[in-house]
Formats: C-alpha cells, structure tokens, sequence
C-alpha cells in the first residue's frame, strides 16, 4: 500500500463532524470577515429602538406627563401666592381704613361729647366757659380738673375769640403777677407749647394798676369794646367767671 492509498483509506474512515466544521466556518467568517456597515446598524436598531417598543412609549408618556404636572403644579403655587399676596394686602388697607373710620367715629364722639358739655373749640385748642365765679386760685384749680389750665393768650385771633365767646362776661385768664410784682407771667400748668406765649398783652388803658396794692391776677373784662385792650387786674380773690384751655399736649 502506498502513501496515498494510505490517505485513501484514513480518509474513508474519518466522519466529518458537521457541528465542528460550522463553527469553524463562523470562525472563520467573523474572525477574517470586517463587519460591514448594515451589520452595525442592525445590531444598533436591535439593542437601541427602545421607543418602538410598548414600554418605552409609555416611560416617555409618563416623562411627559411628569413635566406637565410639575409645570402645573409650579404655576398653581405661583398663581396662589399672587392670589394670596393681593388678599393679605386687600385685607391689611381695609383694617386700615377700618381703624381711621374708629379713630374719625372717636374723634368726632369726643368733639359732640365736648360740645354737649359746654367746650368750644378754635384752631387747635378746646375752651371751657365756666358757669359760676369762683376765685382766682380756685378756677385754676377747676381748669386741673378737668385736664386743662386756665386759658394762656398766644395771639391775637385768640385773644378776639376769647373776647367775643365770653360775651358780656368778665373772665379770669392765667396771667398773674402773684411772685413779683410787676413782673406778669403765663401759669405753666402742664401747658405744654403754652409757655412760650408772647410777650404782647392786651390791657385796658391805665392797667395794670394794681390798684390798693392788691391786683395780681389778670382778667378779661367785656365792658369795653376793643377786643384788643380788655385786660384789666383785679385781687385775686375776687369771684369771676373763668375760662379754661385744653390743648393738645394737655388732651
Ligand atoms: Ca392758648
Ligand atoms: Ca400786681
Ligand atoms: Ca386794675
């Protein structure tokens, strides 16, 4: 037998394995063979076209339907707050006006209830008319009582109001001269902004006199008819009628 009859008969006894021969083909095939570009593309769409499967639609779906939401949800908050905003301010201006209006119903009650009680005001004070005569260390007295002082003449309009609302009588004023004599000042009864009264005097003519060495207090007399020159001194101890003032550093 000769070497190729050898052959001969190995081959004829040797069973090709199809499994072994396939494999070695694939081998073969992606061992040698570049890929080409549609087998990259296939594999591509095949591990990454998620959106065409039910389930990634429906996870963009609900992505869509997250951000809606927020959205919604942020601009309900900031609609709330501006709604919220406006109804705190709405609700802040009508206290306000609502604590004017109790403060103008108070003011206007105390004015008819001052009123009613014999106070007059004028500019920014209140007057008070006695009804009776008392002395003049007495009607100052009075005037503490009822929060005021005997009335202090700072200018002219009030010495005229003075002289025309006590009509036809004659009123102590807080003007004395009860420490010195000669030396006339203002009573400081907690009047406030009164002490600095002026010095300009309104006095009769031939006043003060101080007449019998005893006229330290200064009324207002009507019996003449310059408003402007009716003051006149009297004793103290003389009963007259009187006239107190409250302002506003004594309301
Ligand atoms: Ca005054
Ligand atoms: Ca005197
Ligand atoms: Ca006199």
């Amino acid at each position: 037998m000769n070497t190729d009859q050898k052959h001969a008969g190995n081959q004829s006894c040797e069973v090709e394995n199809p499994t072994m021969q396939t494999m070695d083909i694939d081998k073969d095939t992606y061992a040698n063979k570049p890929r080409k570009k549609d087998d990259i593309g296939v594999t591509f769409s095949a591990n990454f076209q998620w959106w065409k499967r039910p389930s990634g639609v429906a996870a963009v779906c609900l992505g869509l339907l997250y951000v809606l939401l927020l959205a919604g949800i942020i601009g309900l908050s900031v609609y709330y707050n501006r709604v919220i905003g406006h109804y705190y301010s709405a609700a802040r201006f009508q206290t306000s006006s609502l604590n004017n209006l109790t403060k103008e119903r108070d003011h206007l009650k105390e004015e008819l209830n001052k009123q009613s009680s014999g106070w007059q005001k004028f500019e920014s004070s209140w007057y008070y008319l006695s009804t009776e005569k008392k002395s003049w260390t007495e009607s100052r007295q009075d005037c503490l009582k009822r929060g005021a002082h005997l009335v202090i003449i700072n200018s002219k309009k009030e010495q005229e109001f003075i002289h025309e609302w006590s009509g036809c009588l004659d009123i102590y004023l807080g003007f004395h001269d009860t420490n010195t004599e000669g030396v006339w000042e203002w009573i400081n009864d907690g009047a406030l902004g009164q002490s600095s009264a002026p010095g300009t005097t309104y006095w009769r003519d031939g006043e003060p006199n101080d007449a019998d060495q005893g006229e330290d207090c200064a009324q207002l007399s009507n019996k003449v008819s310059d408003p402007l020159k009716s003051w006149n001194d009297v004793p103290c101890t003389t009963a007259l009628h009187w006239m107190c003032e409250k302002t506003p550093s004594t309301l």
